[in-house]
């Protein structure tokens, strides 16, 4: 058997990265808003001229190894002032001004482009919608201002809506990234940030935690589902609903983490589940949310999600069957 050369092992690493992206749900480069549309042309062309640059480089090098043996090639000599002057000029000048331009261009991109609109903006792109979203290790909180709604790690929008999202942290820093709509913004202690949603078509655009936050960093995902703004409406309403039965085991068990809206459990150290059987996912998209995934995140939570903040209780098995019972009738 002939043995692939050794030669195509870096060739394959090669594809393997720079395939790896293609396809995913979050990809910068299949972008849906204007926002995301700039930075995805941005980095096209960041390519293309540093690709141009790099292949003028290579040029220059072949030919001066072709040449090298020649008579006349002219080599470098203690004191050489051309030689100096080259590498004072490619090494030193040339990439300050490349460089220096780059950065203001790309500022320049990013402040006119991804951020919010200021007041004096045309009234169709002001933010018609405020959203609030808490990072927590390791999901999201999401808030509606002037509803009682509130859900984790799924963010509903209206389609073609400019939407404001006020982003801040509970714990250490995160980073609120939805590629395909718009620029990382990170979650910082004691700051309240923001960035702009706007989704051109409606659909589920995937996010993620950018910015390292501990040991289910990766396991922080969301959805951002952009729906027409009417079926948007009728979710914001049922969302906004309280529950409208309480159970005995999850006050004892559960109520001292999650709160539940219209009975008695209020707290907010865990993801709130007043309507949990409307989402389609559980743990920052770690799990499908059917009834069989959630009794067993709710037996052993870390089994999916190691070292994340919600503990095996060791609930019997009729105390959990009660309570999937009674989580898959929250919609
Ligand atoms: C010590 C606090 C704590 C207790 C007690 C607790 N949880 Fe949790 N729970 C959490 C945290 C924190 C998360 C978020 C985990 C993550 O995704 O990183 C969570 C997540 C969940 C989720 C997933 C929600 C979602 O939308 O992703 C469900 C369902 C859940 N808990 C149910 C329960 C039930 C039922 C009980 C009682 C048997 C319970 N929890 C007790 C802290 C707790
Ligand atoms: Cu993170």
């Amino acid at each position: 058997m002939r043995r692939a050369p050794l030669s195509a092992v870096p060739v394959v690493l090669l594809a393997v990265l720079v395939t790896a992206g293609c396809g995913s749900p979050q990809n910068t480069l299949s972008p849906h808003s204007k926002a995301a549309r700039s930075i995805a042309s941005l980095w096209w062309n960041m390519l293309i001229g540093s690709a141009l640059a790099f292949g003028i480089v290579v040029l220059i090098l072949a030919g001066a190894w072709v040449r090298r043996n020649r008579p006349g090639f002219p080599g470098v000599r203690d004191g050489d002032r051309a030689a100096l002057g080259v590498v004072l000029t490619f090494g030193l000048a040339i990439p300050i001004v490349v460089l220096s331009t780059l950065f203001l261009v790309s500022n320049i991109f990013l402040i006119r482009d991804t951020s919010l609109p200021t007041a004096s903006a045309a009234p169709g792109d002001r933010p018609k919608l405020t959203i609030r979203v808490i990072g927590h290790q390791f999901w999201w909180e999401v808030r509606y201002p002037g509803t009682p709604a509130v859900t984790a790690n799924e963010i509903h929008i209206p389609a073609r809506t400019p939407v404001q999202v006020l982003v801040y942290t509970d714990d250490v820093i995160h980073s609120f990234w939805v590629p395909e709509l718009n620029r990382k913004i990170d979650m910082i202690p004691d700051q309240t940030n923001s960035v702009l949603l706007y989704a051109d078509k409606v659909g589920r655009y995937r996010g993620q935690c950018a910015e390292f936050c501990g040991l289910q960093h990766a396991h922080m995902g969301f959805y951002v589902f952009a729906d027409p703004p009417a079926r948007f409406r009728a979710w914001l309403a049922r969302e906004s609903q309280p529950a409208t039965q309480a159970t005995q085991v999850f006050q004892v068990r559960c109520s001292s983490c999650h709160a539940i809206r219209g009975t008695p459990a209020t707290s907010n150290v865990g993801p709130d589940l007043t309507h949990l059987a409307s989402r389609t996912s559980l743990a920052g998209l770690t799990i499908p949310n059917t009834p069989e995934r959630l009794r067993e995140w709710i037996r052993d939570p870390q089994q999916f999600k190691p070292g994340n903040q919600m503990p095996a209780l060791g609930l019997t098995s009729a105390e959990i069957a009660q309570l999937v019972a009674y989580l898959e009738k929250l919609r």
